[in-house]
């Protein structure tokens, strides 16, 4: 470990050194660079108390004064768009050219989205004149906010969280995901250089039993804001149960994409890809099931699998590449060992198995080629788990009625898309759905003034500018008697 860049916990303010450290690995080359603190229960404390302490003038701070940090923060941030996409990527493994055309603008938009929405912040009057009384309702901040991110959009959903618990005047004790934690330190810095006070945002580095553990039984912590796996997930609802604290929980997704036969191929099938393979597959939105009528399902196939052999996968840094590597070495066993599956059932693999030629730095990073599976059956582990990796599987159906039932069947529910060119298929279709988002001839657009969250296994509750707004406010009605 020695010699290679250390991070620190960044608590009232202050880097702070700890006394055992994590290896922290670049997926495009499987070479070990970075060392992140092993934190836990005594520096998640030592942040808790800093966050509590900075509430009291936080919570107290005009808007305007909040809203004005935010900007500046995005500001720096964006002024910085290369070395926070370049630090990203290497410890993420994504294409650069993503994480500077999605990732790093987005945190920027996270953060001026929140902003603008503390001045936005509205309640409910009534009158009762019958009785001489008005109700009023008015916001309070909760407190210190724990924030638990996962690392496949490691600075993005981070933001998600940190924008609007900011602005609702909560401080924040943060943890990244040990497998992501750069760009986190690289904001704190960019925070303390605008002046965020002291102790507002804390972020401890750390894995997530130990520190992730630590933060969400804090009893000084009463709201936890999680993305993450489903497993983990269930693990926080119930360690957080004897403190009823408010939560979050954005888990993972098995998400649907029903092309029906009257579907504009050309518009529909670019998207597709992009919704099965981009960022690895590694994105909770991905649609790793697509289900297509049956009159078009062998040309959906043969295009759909044409596409996904141009695509090209390796170095990140070289922009021609639309994948680069998955976050690990256990990850990358994680997705392969579903390929074995779908050779063991006898599932078709149309494309995936061909060797990547890869550059010679990186010869041991954690690459995937698009992987394309069909003859699955829909009781098929392929068929009901996250893989979260670039593999998708292609299936035929009949009717409306059929595929809604199949779309639904699985414990998750994220997202899923419709493809069609009849108005009425939409409207019939979409609100049947067991999800939290239906996008019909598009992916992953969304306004974030709009909630986002899953149902079932993939979550409770929404982000979203009102609904995270509501999450890190606790509402107070006040009744008034003026006679
Ligand atoms: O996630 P974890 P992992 C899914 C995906 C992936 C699987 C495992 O299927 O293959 O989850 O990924 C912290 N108490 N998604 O293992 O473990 C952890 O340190 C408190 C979908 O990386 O859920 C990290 O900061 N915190 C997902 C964060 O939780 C704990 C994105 C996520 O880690 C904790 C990521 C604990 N006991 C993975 N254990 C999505 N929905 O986008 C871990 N953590």
């Amino acid at each position: 470990m020695a010699g290679l860049p250390k991070l620190e916990n960044f608590i009232d303010g202050q880097f702070l050194a700890t006394g055992s450290y994590i290896k922290s690995y670049d997926p495009s080359t499987g070479e070990h660079y970075l060392n992140i603190p092993d934190s836990g229960a005594e520096e998640v404390q030592k942040a808790v108390e800093a966050a509590r302490k900075a509430f009291i003038t936080w919570s107290k701070t005009p808007g305007k004064e909040r809203a004005r940090l935010m900007n500046a923060i995005a500001d720096v941030v964006e002024s910085r768009l290369d070395e926070f996409a370049e630090a990203e990527s290497r410890d993420q493994g994504k294409p650069v050219w993503l994480a500077k055309a999605v990732d790093i603008p987005r945190v920027c938009y996270n953060m001026r989205a929140f902003a603008s929405g503390i001045m936005h912040q509205t309640g409910i009057s009534l009158a009762m004149p019958e009785v001489d009384c008005t109700n009023y309702t008015c916001q309070r901040p909760v407190g210190v906010a724990g924030l638990i991110s996962p690392w496949n959009l490691p600075l993005y959903l981070l933001t998600f969280k940190l924008a609007p618990a900011l602005a609702a005047g909560c401080t924040v004790v943060c943890k990244p995901s040990e497998m992501t934690s750069m760009t986190a330190y690289m904001l704190a810095k960019v925070m303390n250089e605008v002046g965020l006070p002291a102790g507002v945002c804390n972020i401890v580095f750390g894995t997530g039993p130990k520190a992730g553990e630590a933060i969400v039984t804090n009893p000084n912590v009463p709201v936890i804001s999680f993305t993450g796996s489903t497993a983990v997930g269930k693990r926080i609802q119930a360690l957080t149960a004897p403190y009823v604290k408010k939560l979050s929980l954005e888990l993972g997704g098995k998400n649907a994409g029903i092309v029906f036969a009257d579907v504009d191929l050309e518009k529909c099938l670019p998207v597709m890809m992009r919704s099965s393979f981009i960022n690895q597959g590694e994105v909770c939105l991905t649609t790793s099931r697509i289900f297509v009528q049956e009159p078009i399902f062998d040309e959906f196939v043969k295009r759909f699998v044409e596409k996904a052999k141009s695509i090209k996968v390796g170095d990140p840094t070289d922009s021609n590449n639309m994948l680069g590597a998955l976050i690990s070495k256990e990850h990358l066993a994680k997705v392969q060992s579903y390929i074995d599956l779908a050779k063991a059932e006898g599932c078709t693999i149309n494309t995936g198995l061909e060797p990547l030629d890869l550059p010679e730095k990186n010869k041991n990073g954690y690459f995937l080629r698009p992987t394309v599976i069909t003859n699955v059956p829909d009781t098929s582990r392929l068929m009901t788990e996250e893989i979260f990796g670039p593999v998708v599987c292609i299936v035929p159906f009949k009717t409306e009625e059929e595929v809604i039932e199949r779309a639904n069947s699985v414990d998750y529910g994220l997202c899923a898309s419709i493809w069609t060119e009849n108005v009425r298929t939409t409207h019939r279709v979409a609100p049947q759905l067991q999800v939290g988002t239906v996008w019909v001839n598009c992916w992953m657009v969304r306004h974030l003034c709009l909630p986002f969250g899953g149902c079932k296994f993939s979550g409770v509750g929404r982000e979203g500018v009102k609904e995270s707004m509501d999450l890190y406010t606790d509402t107070t009605t006040i009744c008034v008697k003026y006679e």
